[in-house]
């Protein structure tokens, strides 16, 4: 359905629970608060569902609204939620029952009686923006800074490939109110736990160039999560690190998960490599630029042989030596 259908349908319903997804990111937390806090203006009842992985850098946000014990809802609204595989720990009553999802992921799995998906749309709070607008015509400055933390967190502040006019449209719209946008950009992304800052510096130190410089590895061991104390909230996009240094085409994040033979890879590049028809390569894939693959009972020093023996066959020809 369109925006204005869910307009409409928000308008005619009451008494929403509003559904984030599982390792809630700004995206699903910033479009929860501002679509509370719209559906409150014109008069609604609605609270968020507590999801308990939040993490202190959003809580703030959603902490007003969470439903209290015994909140008898009667509509179930998801947001930045793809698939019920993603819902939130301790939501399993809640299950088959969702009304009306409204997401930006294409792969979403249609889990809801109805379902307004815009793919072309880099985060949901854009899709939240127009649809506020369209239901009260305005919105106040809480708001709008739920919304500016939904749309340049899903963007890495408007760098990501994803970003596109229609992002910088409602980023300028909600920059008009007044949402202490210095502050906020600071604690978004000019803040880093203690724990992250040395993973960083591990990872940075850990790069070996190969081919000419065209290709950098580094690694992530599950003995460096645990010294620095970093959990998955702490990783995101860290796999950017190696992809980031001049000149190379192709940066490669060996990872352990669970234990040391159950690793991963996160593939980065540009133009001028295809980190998806690596990763299938190995049963693994993604983007053209942003790709992954899963591996079991391997080590890093057996997977790092095995990723040089492949990427042998791209750049050998091309007169590049490992
Ligand atoms: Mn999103």
């Amino acid at each position: 359905m369109t925006i204005s259908e869910a307009a409409s349908w928000l308008r005619a319903h009451d008494d929403y629970l509003i559904i984030t997804h599982r390792r809630p990111d700004g995206d699903t937390l910033g479009s929860a608060a501002a679509l509370v806090r719209g559906l409150r203006a014109c008069g609604k009842t609605a609270y968020i569902f507590k999801n308990e992985e939040t993490t202190s850098k959003y809580l703030g946000f959603v902490s007003p609204f969470l439903a209290p014990d015994g909140f008898e809802f009667r509509s179930i609204v998801s947001v930045d939620v793809a698939s019920e595989g993603l819902f939130p720990k301790g939501s399993e009553h809640l299950l088959g029952r969702t009304d009306l999802a409204i997401d930006h992921h294409p792969s979403n799995t249609l889990y809801a009686a109805l379902t307004c998906v815009d793919g072309s749309k880099a985060a949901c709070g854009e899709m939240i923006y127009d649809l506020l607008i369209e239901l009260n015509g305005d919105i106040d400055d809480d708001t709008a800074a739920a919304l500016y933390t939904a749309i340049s967190t899903d963007t890495g502040c408007f760098a990501f490939g994803n970003t596109t006019h229609n992002t910088f449209r409602c980023a300028a719209l909600v920059t008009e109110k007044n949402i202490g946008l210095p502050e906020l950009n600071r604690v978004l992304f000019r803040t880093k736990s203690r724990g992250r800052l040395e993973l960083e510096g591990t990872v940075m130190a850990g790069i070996r160039y190969y081919y000419g410089g065209r290709v950098a590895i580094t690694s992530i061991t599950k003995a460096l999560m645990d010294r620095t104390g970093c959990t998955e909230d702490d990783m995101d996009d860290i796999a950017a690190i190696p992809g980031a240094v001049e000149g190379v085409w192709c940066g490669i994040t060996m990872r352990e998960l669970s234990s040391e033979t159950d690793v991963k890879i996160s593939v980065r590049s540009g133009n001028l490599f295809n980190s998806n028809e690596f990763c299938s390569k190995f049963g693994g894939g993604g983007h053209a630029m942003a790709s992954g693959a899963s591996f079991k009972g391997i080590t890093l020093e057996t997977l790092l042989g095995m990723l040089l023996e492949e990427l042998d066959n791209i750049f050998l020809p091309q007169g590049y030596s490992r």
